[in-house]
């Protein structure tokens, strides 16, 4: 019989490469959705007949019960949150109601329905804040520097704790940024991309960007989510972080894309000081090297590579929607 996943945030950029990744293992994926008033589900609508969807909140206690309930999975991969660090300013209550205690709502559930279930929750380098270690690992001590960070923090050590007190298989992956032609636009990497693609193709003029500085460990999400079933996979349950062990800057970002439409990048990008975060996180780089080699796990696309992807998978589709 076919092992069965369930994917909360299957809608979002890793839920989607995580349900096709799951599909082609020979899974039945089902996924938790939230109820919409308009049902757009657009990063996974050509996988809609493979998989089955099933609608639930991480506000909602008793709807993740019944969830669990109704699907009885093998693997549950906690991928939703309110994932934006800005909104997280504006909205902290709301991102530590989603990122914070949905983790433990999911929990509860796995602990009431059938504690046999393994779990993954999806953690984050942003824990790692104002930085004590550089690169940093499973051992370094975090410094949230914002409500999504400290929100992610709770996550993290709920799921150590629902380990250690109950004996669930939970793991925790400490992923570092990792982005795709399905990432969010809003986050920069697909911000810049995107308007690349708009700029060359004269559908807009200018970039808006804050802080050129920032630097960031980026991987590309599609190699990403192997290490999340890779983890769910061990004989035993454990913490991994997941990353490239290299770090490129938003000026960097920015050069390349423009370059690889042959531009420059200069005339076009303004900085904006609203756009600089009440507290910024200035450099993360992974060290996964307990990945590597208790998993088997490693990142094999370059930043260029990941970059010039994107940049091209924007261009082909701003091209087709001036075409129509
Ligand atoms: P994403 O694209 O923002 O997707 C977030 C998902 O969560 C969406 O499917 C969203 O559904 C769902 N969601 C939000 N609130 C919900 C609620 N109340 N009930 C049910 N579902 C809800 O995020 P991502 O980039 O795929 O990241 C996946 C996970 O990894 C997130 O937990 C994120 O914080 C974490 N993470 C991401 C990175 C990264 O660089 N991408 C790095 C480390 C950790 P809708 O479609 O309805 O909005
Ligand atoms: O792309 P970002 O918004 O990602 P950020 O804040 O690093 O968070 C992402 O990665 C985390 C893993 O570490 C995830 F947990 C989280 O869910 C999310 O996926 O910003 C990256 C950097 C920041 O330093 C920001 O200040 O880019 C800088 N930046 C400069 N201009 C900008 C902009 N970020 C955004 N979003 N928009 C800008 O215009």
């Amino acid at each position: 019989m076919a092992p069965r996943a369930l994917i909360t945030g299957i809608t979002g950029q890793d839920g989607a490469y995580l349900a096709r990744f799951l599909l082609e293992k020979g899974y039945e994926v089902h996924g938790m959705v939230r109820r919409s008033s308009t049902e757009t589900f657009e990063r996974i609508n050509d996988l809609r007949h493979r998989i089955t969807l099933h609608q639930a909140d991480l506000l909602d206690q008793l709807s993740i019960i019944t969830l669990l309930q109704n699907v009885r999975p093998r693997e549950v991969y906690n991928l939703a949150a309110q994932s934006f660090v800005p909104t997280s300013f504006l909205q902290p209550l709301l991102t530590g109601e989603f990122t914070a205690l949905g983790v433990t709502r999911v929990l509860e559930a796995v602990r009431l329905v059938d504690p046999s279930i393994r779990f993954y929750q999806a953690s984050s380098s942003e824990m790692f804040g104002k930085v004590q270690r550089e690169p940093q690992d499973e051992q370094t001590p975090f410094w949230p520097r914002s409500p999504y960070g400290a929100a992610k923090a709770y996550g993290h050590w709920i799921t150590v704790n629902y380990r250690e007190s109950y004996g669930i298989f939970a793991c925790s992956g400490i992923l570092f940024n990792h982005t795709s032609p399905l990432r969010g636009k809003e986050f920069v990497t697909r911000k810049v991309t995107d308007a690349v693609a708009r700029i060359k193709l004269g559908a807009q003029d200018k970039l808006v960007l804050g802080n050129l500085e920032a630097l960031r460990d980026w991987g590309f999400a599609g190699e990403y989510v192997d290490a999340m079933w890779r983890m769910l996979q061990l004989d035993h349950p454990d913490d991994f972080v997941i990353a490239t062990g290299e770090k490129h800057s938003v000026r960097e970002l920015v050069e390349l894309a423009f370059a690889h439409v042959g531009l420059d990048w200069r005339p076009y990008v303004t900085i904006d000081p609203e756009l600089f975060r009440p507290a910024e996180i200035n450099t993360l780089r992974g060290d996964a090297g307990k990945a590597r080699s208790q998993l088997g796990w490693q990142p094999t696309l370059s930043f260029a590579d990941l970059i010039h992807m994107m940049v091209d998978a924007d261009r082909e589709r701003v091209a087709r929607e001036l075409a129509e």
